[in-house]
């Protein structure tokens, strides 16, 4: 029996000797649904056989993931911007070994993982590169390190791609409601434009069959697929260029340049833009400032400021673990809440600007 990897293969090759043009448009969109229907078959599999198993608790700081070919200067990049005793066995990622330092800009700090090199066929299980981009579902911005040598961006954009990564893309504006009887509808809001009979069939293929759906904005069939599937994740990104002291750098910027990737250049050994490099990765990264009421006291300190989708445990388990061990609840006055002073628990997300105070047991 064709394992499902030589099923999508077979599917791949098919698209690569279709010519793409009016009449065979269809065809391939058909062919996409089923790569991406196979796709979520595999995932789920693999999900009940335990899954990677990395995970990454998210914390207050930013999560910023190095990923690229191996010796580009990932590490380097790691020593650079982040302080030496930061970097000391923060915490265990067993088998994969993943490096974490906290780099420090004006009042921020970000949790920057330097990961393992990816190489190309990681999909497929070579090296540990499937197990490193699965971590990334989870950071909050992904800096793609290249370097003169190894500049092409290409099987790190895909990799990211199949494992339902989309970067610097925001998420389709569309609706599906399932239902259990009244037939398929596929309608129009605002500025949309899409293929109606591809997009029904794609639905077809995904075995939809009843069900609302509206779509509120220009659609590729790609797109579409993504929105029906709900589980991409949607992260920005970052390019940077390492060793622009070596004279093959102009080159492999002006490549990385024409394809539409705004590349960072950066020489680590000779110390340029590294200072540019830290202003980008905060510049790309939503942060939020949180202000801790004591209850005894009214004046507020200066704020933290945190990642955007913090929890209250987040903020109180950065303040001290006892804090989260001896929780009775907090109360917050800001947008979070309907009404001031409003208590919450250790689960609620807290937004730019809330006041937070936080109430313990006795210990
Ligand atoms: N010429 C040059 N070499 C660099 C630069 N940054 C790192 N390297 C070298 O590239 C090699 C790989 O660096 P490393 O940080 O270990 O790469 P990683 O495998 O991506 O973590 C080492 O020999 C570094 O000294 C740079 O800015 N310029
Ligand atoms: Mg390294």
């Amino acid at each position: 029996m064709a394992s499902i990897d030589d099923e999508i293969r077979e599917l791949e090759a098919e698209i690569k000797k279709t010519q793409y043009n009016k009449a065979t448009e269809h065809h391939i969109g058909r062919l996409k649904a089923k790569i991406a229907r196979l796709e979520k078959v595999k995932e789920e599999r693999s999900r009940k056989g335990g899954g990677t198993g990395f995970f990454i608790r998210k914390g207050i700081y930013p999560n910023i993931g190095l990923l690229g070919p191996p010796s580009v200067g990932k590490s380097s990049i790691l020593n650079a911007i982040t302080n030496a005793e930061s970097r000391v066995g923060a915490y265990d990622f067993t088998t994969l070994s993943i490096v974490p330092g906290v780099m420090e800009h004006k009042d921020m700090k970000f949790r920057i993982l330097d990961l393992p090199g990816v190489i190309e066929g990681a999909h497929e299980g070579k090296g540990r590169g499937r197990e490193v981009i699965a971590v990334l579902r989870n950071v909050d911005l992904i800096v793609v390190v290249l370097d003169p040598f190894k500049y092409d961006p290409s099987y790190i954009l895909r990799e990211l791609n199949r494992e339902g990564i989309r970067i610097n893309q925001a998420p389709p504006k569309m609706s599906v409601i399932l239902k259990d009887r009244g037939g398929l509808t596929i309608s129009r809001g605002g500025k949309a434009s899409f293929d109606e009979e591809l997009f029904e069939s794609i639905c077809r293929e995904f075995g939809i069959i009843n069900a609302d759906i509206i779509i509120r904005q220009p659609m590729s069939p790609e797109t579409f697929i993504d929105g029906l599937l709900g589980n991409r994740v949607y992260i920005p990104a970052l390019f940077i260029l390492n060793k622009s002291d070596v004279p093959e750098f102009k080159k492999a910027y002006d490549y990385l340049t024409s394809l539409g990737l705004e590349p960072v250049g950066l020489s680590v050994v000779e110390r340029r833009n590294i200072e540019v490099l830290k202003e980008k990765i905060a510049g790309k990264v939503r942060m939020i400032r949180v202000h801790l009421v004591p209850s005894n006291a009214p004046e507020d300190e200066e704020p933290m400021v945190i990642r955007e989708g913090s929890t209250v445990e987040d903020v109180c388990r950065a303040v001290h673990t006892e804090f989260v061990e001896r929780f009775k609840f907090a109360t917050i006055t800001g947008s979070s809440v309907r009404f001031p002073n409003q208590r919450v628990g250790l689960e609620h997300v807290v937004h730019d600007g809330d006041r937070l105070t936080v109430f313990l047991r006795k210990g």
